[in-house]
């Protein structure tokens, strides 16, 4: 008897007729981890329901934004509340400033910002505002950071750490990718080294302060300082990629972990609660050499949309509250404790990492996963039987092994139970 296909199967088909791949993003596809993507319906805290109604925990949380779960009540109505309203001007609005002034308030150092509609905006403008502070045209950047898809940031290293960037992406201009120079992330020594060489060529070292795109990897102590060090004596700008770590490892982020103040942070996901919002900011002496006041050219039909001005200023309200972080942060840390005692159990070789309510899970023999080069080694085989094992649990995870998980305040302590009793019954047939 021909199995019945399900929803997602069919949408699948029908998605690829008129959508590269079926989807608008490409590793929404599946392809690292086989199968048939999930097609969603519907979604409420923690959980989402695919087109036939199967439900599933979620901890994809939309790649981070949901941190307080999906169809928060309060969220929800700040954002019927303004659609009501008007959902556009392409004019100035009082919700700009309600968010530009809290986000300020909250991140030690940054006097201004920019909303922009994406974290591959905000990244691609704070490159293009430390070429024109600066006046110099080399970017350095880390292996296995993704800092979204602008022509400067798809390229992998070359051969050497001196060689030029070569594109990680054909139609990447060979000439934009050679000025932008690939590192190894969690190598104090060698970006040192290369800032000494060529620091005064450089406008500005961009980094993710944990990597969530190699899955999550933190920064082993003086790491983050080391940059700042090579910034502040060079005259490089330091950019922390904060799209992912805002307002996610920490209450405010990286700045809040690590103590290290970046001249440009970029943020997205969290500050647009669910809707589409990215943002640049830095000191008013970078920042207001941004257009209109400044030379530095940048713009945008829907930044600083007021829907998603409204969306983004409820959500950070709730996660500021003083008791927000801790119990989602201590719920990440049990989840990810748990899996890798049960992985210890069942002997599957398993490490992992978390900082604050993102984390990951490695198939790896290794101890502790610090670099690319460790995160290469991991067995991505056996990371899509557990995806699907997983999957077919009840359990939505990121369908890549090279993701971080997240955690929202949506999911209850019998979640991670349900999840944990589901991953020692996975792990044990992997
Ligand atoms: P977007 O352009 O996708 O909003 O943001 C790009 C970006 C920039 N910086 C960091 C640290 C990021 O993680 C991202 C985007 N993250 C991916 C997940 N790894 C988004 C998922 C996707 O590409 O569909």
């Amino acid at each position: 008897m021909i199995k019945k296909k399900n929803r997602s199967q069919k949408l699948f088909e029908d998605a690829k007729k008129h959508i590269p791949g079926g989807v608008n993003s490409p590793v929404r596809a599946f392809k690292a981890v086989g199968g048939t993507p999930v097609f969603f319906h519907s979604a409420k805290g923690a959980y989402i329901y695919d087109e036939d109604g199967r439900r599933f925990i979620d901890f994809v949380l939309s790649w981070g934004p949901m941190i307080l779960g999906h169809g928060n009540p309060i969220v929800l109505d700040a954002i019927r509340t303004q659609l009501e309203r008007a959902t556009t001007f392409g004019a100035p609005t009082a919700l700009e400033i309600n968010l530009a002034e809290y986000i300020c308030g909250l991140l030690p150092g940054i006097d201004m910002i920019r909303m922009v509609n994406s974290g591959t905006e905000a990244t691609m403008s704070a490159v293009r505002l430390a070429r024109g502070f600066t006046g110099r045209d080399k970017i350095i950047k880390f292996e296995g950071c993704y800092h979204g898809h602008s022509d400067s940031l798809l390229v992998k290293a070359g051969s050497g750490a001196l060689t030029l960037g070569i594109p990680s992406s054909p139609g990447v201009p060979k000439c934009i990718a050679n000025q932008t120079i690939t590192l190894t992330y969690n190598d104090i020594n060698q970006v040192q080294q290369v800032m000494e060489q060529i620091g005064s060529e450089v406008a500005a070292i961009i980094v993710e302060p944990v990597v969530g795109n190699m899955n999550c990897v933190p920064p082993i102590r003086g790491f983050l300082s080391a940059l700042r060090e090579c910034c502040s004596s060079t005259g490089a700008l330091l950019i922390f990629d904060e799209v992912m770590t805002g307002f996610r490892i920490n209450p405010i982020g990286a700045i809040g972990e690590y103590g290290i103040q970046p001249d440009i942070i970029c943020l997205g996901k969290v500050i647009g609660g669910g809707l589409p919002v990215g943002a640049f900011g830095g000191s008013r002496k970078i920042m207001e050499q941004i257009a209109p006041v400044g030379p530095i050219y940048q713009a945008g039909t829907l930044a600083g949309n007021p829907v998603a001005m409204a969306s983004g200023l409820a959500t950070l309200k709730l996660i500021s509250e003083p008791n927000f972080f801790k119990p989602v942060s201590t719920l990440t840390t049990r989840l990810v404790k748990g899996i890798v005692d049960r992985a210890r159990d069942a002997k599957v070789p398993m490490t992992s990492n978390h900082v604050g309510t993102m984390w990951g899970i490695f198939f790896s023999h290794e101890r502790e996963i610090t670099n690319y080069k460790q995160v290469m080694r991991c067995d991505t085989k056996r990371f899509a039987k557990f995806f699907h094992g997983m999957l077919a649990e009840g359990i939505y995870l990121a369908p890549a092994s090279f993701e971080a998980g997240f955690m929202s305040s949506a999911h209850s302590v019998q979640d991670i139970e349900f999840t944990l009793d589901a991953a020692e019954r996975v792990l044990n047939k992997l």
